[in-house]
C-alpha cells in the first residue's frame, strides 16, 4: 500500500480542487426539483457523490404520499374505541434526500427556545433559540442578540409554550412565527427569511403571559394573557389584598412589537384564540374566585370566559377611557366597570364549567370550542350569538361530553373536531355539527376515540389554525411517556405521537411515536410552500445596522486610549486576519464578515478564554464586544466545520501587558 501512495501531490492543489467541487455542488442548492443528472460530482472519502444523490425530492415525495395514505386508509371500525392502534412507521417515512411536506415549528417549554421539525417524518431540522443562549448559534454571544435579551429583561430563560404563524386573508403568509414566555411575561418574534429571533417584548405589569395568539384573518394585533394576578402597579402595594390583584390581556403591534394597551379582568385569564372576522379575541379563565391556593381556585362551579371586543376596546382607548400604568394604557374591563354597562360590553364574561383551559377557534370562524378540563365537556360558543346578544347564555351552542381532562381541540377542515383528553390518555374525535344539535352532555357526537401515550396537552393538526385546514396528519404532545422509550434516568422524554387522520373519514390510526425533550407545550404546522427561507444573508437587509467587511477591509483600528476596532472577513480557510494585536485592558469589538457566497458554510469565532462564541452564516455579519484583560496568546478559531482545512482556519489575538 505504501508503494502506491503518491509523493508528488500538492495538497493545497487537493484542496483546491474539493472546494471548487464543493462550491459546484452548493451553488445549485437553492433549485428544489431534481434534474437528470448533470454530471458534477463530489469526491470525498472515496465517494463520488452526484447531485442527484444530494438533492432528491419532488415528484417522488408526491407519488409516495399518495400511496402512503391508501395504506394508510385500512384500519377497521370508525367508532370504536381504538386501544389497538398498529404502527405503520413506512407510511410516514420520508426517503433520504427527500423533503416534508410541512415545517412544523414546536415550542421548547422551558429550554426556552423554538424546534423546527419535518412532518411527516417528525425530524429535527433545526433548533431557534428564543429566550434562552445558545453556544451552537452563537445566540446570546454577539452583541446584538445580547442586546436584544438584555433589553427584554436579561433573563437567562424563558418558558415558550404557544407558537403562532402570522396570517394574511386567513392563511399563514410566511412572515413571522411569535411565541410567548410565560414564565418573564415576555413576547418574541421569529424572522421567517433567516429562522431567527429579531424582537423580544418584555409586556408591562404582568406575570406570566401564558395564553398567546395573533389575530386573524390579517395579524394587525398579537395578544397575550397575563395569567397571574398581581396588585397594579406591582409596586409593594397591596401585597396581601388577593381581592385588589388583577390580570390584563395585553395588544402588541407586530410590526413594532410595542404594547399598545391593556384590559384588566376579574379571575384569571389562561389560554385564548381569535375569531376569523377581526372582532373578538376570546380567552379561557380559571379561578373566578380569585383565590390563592388551589382549594380556592377549584371551588366554583363555573368560570368566566372572557370574550373581548376588540374594535370597541381600540374605541375606547382612542377616546381617552384609561388609565396609564408604567407607560401603557389600562381599560377597565372588570364586570363592574362603566364600559361593561349597557349593551355593548367591551368584555363579555360567559360562565362555563368548570376552569376551563383551552378555546380554539374552529376553520369557519362559526365556534369557538372551550374545553372543560374539570368538566368532561366541550363547551361550544356561537361566535356569530356574541356579536348580537349581550346575552352570555345565548351564546353557548353546545355542550358534548368528551371525556375526562379535555384540555385543547383541532380541525381537519371537514366539519371534525379533535379534543385532547388529560386525563384519559385520549384523543376524541367528534362531530360539529351533530354536537351542535345534541342535547348538553351527550356522548352520540363522539366518533371515535385513540389512546395516546400518555397524558395529552396540545393536539395540532395540519394548517389547523388556517381558514382552510389540510387534515392528513395530528399530533398528540404527551407530557409523559413513561415505559415508551428506553430510560434516561429519573427525567423521562415527553411523547409526540403522529396520528393519521386522513380528511376525516377513516379511523384515527397512531403512526409513531417521537421523543422530545422537555418540555413542548404547542406546536404548529405550515406547508413548505407558504415559506420562503433565505439560503444566504441578503447584505442589504443589515445595512447601516452593521458592517460588510470585505478582506481588504480586516484590520485594526485604535478607537480610544483603551478600545480598539477589530474587523475581519472569514471564508474557507482563513480569516482576513492571521493575527492582531491590543493592548490589555482595551475593550475590543471584534466586527466578522463570512464572505461566503454559497449555502451551508457557516464560520465560527472562538476565543479561548475571552468566552468569545459567533457563528456567521454567509454574507452575514456578527460583532461582539468583550475587554482583553488577560496579556497573552489567545488563538481564534472556527467552530463550524466550514472546509478541509478547517481546523487550520486560525488567527492570533495577541494581548500586550500595559
Ligand atoms: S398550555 S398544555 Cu400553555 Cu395547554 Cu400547556
Ligand atoms: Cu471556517 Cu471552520
Amino acid at each position: 500500500m505504501t508503494e502506491e501512495t503518491p509523493t508528488d501531490v500538492d495538497p493545497d492543489a487537493v484542496v483546491e480542487q474539493y472546494e471548487q467541487q464543493l462550491n459546484d455542488v452548493l451553488a445549485t442548492v437553492e433549485d428544489p426539483v431534481p434534474e437528470a443528472d448533470d454530471g458534477i460530482t463530489l469526491e470525498l472519502a472515496g465517494l463520488q457523490l452526484g447531485r442527484r444523490d444530494l438533492l432528491k425530492t419532488g415528484a417522488a415525495v408526491g407519488a409516495l404520499g399518495i400511496a402512503g395514505c391508501q395504506t394508510r386508509s385500512n384500519a377497521a371500525g370508525t367508532a370504536t374505541s381504538s386501544g389497538g392502534s398498529q404502527s405503520h412507521g413506512a407510511d410516514h417515512f420520508v426517503p433520504p434526500g427527500e423533503h416534508d411536506e410541512y415545517y412544523g415549528f414546536w415550542s421548547g417549554g422551558h429550554s426556552g427556545e423554538i424546534r423546527v421539525m419535518g412532518i411527516p417524518s417528525m425530524r429535527e431540522l433545526m433548533r431557534i433559540p428564543v429566550f434562552n443562549t445558545e453556544g451552537a448559534r452563537g445566540y446570546g454571544y454577539d452583541d446584538e442578540t445580547t442586546e436584544m435579551l438584555d433589553d427584554a429583561g436579561g433573563y437567562t430563560w424563558g418558558d415558550n409554550h404557544h407558537p403562532a404563524l402570522s396570517e394574511t386573508g386567513g392563511d399563514y403568509d410566511g412572515r413571522y412565527l411569535f411565541v410567548n414566555d410565560k414564565a418573564n411575561g415576555r413576547i418574541a418574534r421569529i424572522d421567517l427569511k433567516y429562522f431567527e429571533t429579531d424582537a423580544i417584548t418584555d409586556v408591562p405589569n404582568v406575570q406570566a403571559v401564558h395564553g398567546f395568539c395573533v389575530q386573524s384573518p390579517d395579524t394587525e394585533y398579537l395578544f397575550g394573557n397575563g395569567e397571574f394576578r398581581t396588585p397594579l402597579p406591582n409596586d409593594g402595594r397591596d401585597l396581601n389584598s388577593p381581592e385588589k390583584y388583577t390580570s390584563l390581556f395585553s395588544a402588541l403591534d407586530p410590526e413594532s412589537m410595542e404594547t399598545l394597551w391593556q384590559v384588566k379582568v376579574d379571575g384569571n385569564l389562561d389560554i385564548m384564540d381569535t375569531d376569523k372576522d377581526g372582532r373578538w379575541a376570546i380567552s379561557s379563565a380559571y379561578n373566578s374566585e380569585g383565590a390563592t391556593d388551589v382549594q380556592g381556585m377549584t371551588h366554583d362551579d363555573r368560570d368566566w370566559v372572557k370574550a373581548f371586543d376588540v374594535p370597541a376596546i381600540q374605541e375606547a382607548v382612542d377616546a381617552g377611557k384609561y388609565e396609564e400604568v408604567n407607560g401603557v394604557p389600562i381599560v377597565d374591563g372588570t364586570r363592574d366597570s362603566p364600559l361593561n354597562k349597557g349593551d355593548d360590553p367591551i368584555v363579555r364574561y360567559i360562565p362555563t364549567p368548570k376552569s376551563p383551559h383551552c378555546v380554539e377557534v374552529e376553520p369557519n370562524g362559526k365556534y369557538a370550542m372551550v374545553a372543560g378540563k374539570l368538566s368532561p365537556t366541550v363547551t361550544i360558543l356561537d361566535i356569530e350569538k356574541l356579536t348580537e346578544s349581550s346575552d352570555p347564555e345565548e351564546v353557548v351552542a353546545g355542550r358534548p361530553k368528551v371525556g375526562l381532562g379535555p384540555l385543547h381541540t383541532t380541525y381537519d377542515g371537514n366539519g371534525h373536531a379533535y379534543t385532547s383528553l388529560f386525563i384519559d390518555s385520549q384523543v376524541a374525535k367528534w362531530d360539529i355539527q351533530a354536537a351542535v344539535e345534541a342535547e348538553n352532555n351527550s356522548t352520540d357526537p363522539i366518533m371515535e376515540k385513540i389512546d395516546v401515550h400518555y397524558n395529552p396537552g396540545h393536539i395540532q393538526a395540519v394548517e389547523a389554525m388556517t381558514n382552510d385546514p389540510d387534515g392528513e396528519w395530528l399530533i398528540s404532545l404527551n407530557k409523559l411517556s413513561k415505559d415508551r422509550f428506553l430510560p434516561t434516568g429519573p427525567i423521562h422524554p415527553d411523547n409526540d405521537q403522529l396520528i393519521h387522520i386522513g380528511q376525516g373519514e377513516k379511523s384515527m390510526e397512531l403512526v409513531a411515536d417521537h421523543p422530545v425533550y422537555p418540555e413542548p407545550h404547542d406546536c404548529i404546522f405550515a406547508h413548505k410552500d407558504k415559506l420562503d427561507p433565505a439560503r444566504v444573508w441578503d447584505k442589504s437587509d443589515y445595512e447601516g445596522e452593521k458592517p460588510y467587511v470585505e478582506e481588504s477591509d480586516s484590520g485594526v483600528e485604535r478607537t480610544g486610549d483603551r478600545s480598539v476596532h477589530v474587523k475581519t472577513s472569514s471564508k474557507r480557510s482563513e480569516y482576513g486576519l492571521t493575527e492582531f494585536t491590543v493592548k490589555e485592558g482595551d475593550e475590543v469589538t471584534l466586527t466578522v464578515t463570512n464572505i461566503e457566497g454559497v449555502p451551508d458554510i457557516v464560520h465560527g469565532v472562538a476565543i479561548p478564554e475571552y468566552n468569545v462564541n459567533l457563528a456567521i452564516a454567509p454574507q452575514d455579519t456578527r460583532e461582539v464586544t468583550f475587554t482583553a484583560d488577560k496579556p497573552g496568546v489567545y488563538w481564534v478559531y472556527c467552530t463550524y466545520f466550514c472546509s478541509a482545512l478547517h481546523l487550520e482556519m486560525r488567527s492570533r489575538m495577541l494581548v500586550e501587558p500595559r
